[in-house]
C-alpha cells in the first residue's frame, strides 16, 4: 500500500499525529476536520495515498465504491437526515491536502449556506 511520509493525513493514518477520529475500518478513516465548516464536518480519508480523484485508478474502484456506501451509513449513525459532499481536486479545485479525502457536511438547521 502506498504511503507518503510527508503526508499530514498518512500520519493520521499511521497513528502519528492526533486526530478525533469516528471511524476506521480496512480502508479508510473517518475523523472530524479540524476546521469544520458544518455542525457536523468529517473526511472520509483512504489507508492508501492517492493524491486526489486525478490519481483514482481502476485498483481503486472497490476503495471508491467503499467510500460512497460508507458515506450514507455514517450520517445515519449520526442521526444526519441529510448531507453535503464535497472532494476538492487540484489546487485550483480547493484541495489543500494532497491525499484523497471526502468531506460529509451536515447537521444544519436550515439548508446549507455554503454556495
Ligand atoms: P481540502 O481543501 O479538501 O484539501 O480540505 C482539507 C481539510 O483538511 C480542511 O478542511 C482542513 C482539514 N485538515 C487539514 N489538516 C488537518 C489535520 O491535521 N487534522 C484534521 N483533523 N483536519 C485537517
Amino acid at each position: 500500500m502506498k504511503t507518503e511520509p510527508s503526508c499530514i493525513f498518512c500520519k493520521i493514518v499511521a497513528g502519528q499525529i492526533p486526530a478525533d477520529i469516528v471511524h476506521r475500518d480496512e480502508q479508510v478513516i473517518v475523523f472530524k476536520d479540524i476546521n469544520p465548516k458544518a455542525p457536523v464536518h468529517l473526511l472520509i480519508v483512504p489507508h492508501e495515498h492517492v493524491d486526489s480523484l486525478f490519481t483514482v485508478e481502476t485498483q481503486h474502484d472497490n476503495l471508491m465504491a467503499h467510500i460512497m456506501r460508507l458515506l450514507p451509513t455514517l450520517a445515519k449513525q449520526l442521526g444526519l437526515d441529510g448531507f453535503r459532499t464535497i472532494i476538492n481536486t487540484g489546487k485550483s479545485g480547493g484541495q489543500e491536502v494532497f491525499h484523497l479525502h471526502v468531506h460529509l457536511l451536515g447537521g444544519w438547521k436550515n439548508s446549507p449556506q455554503l454556495f
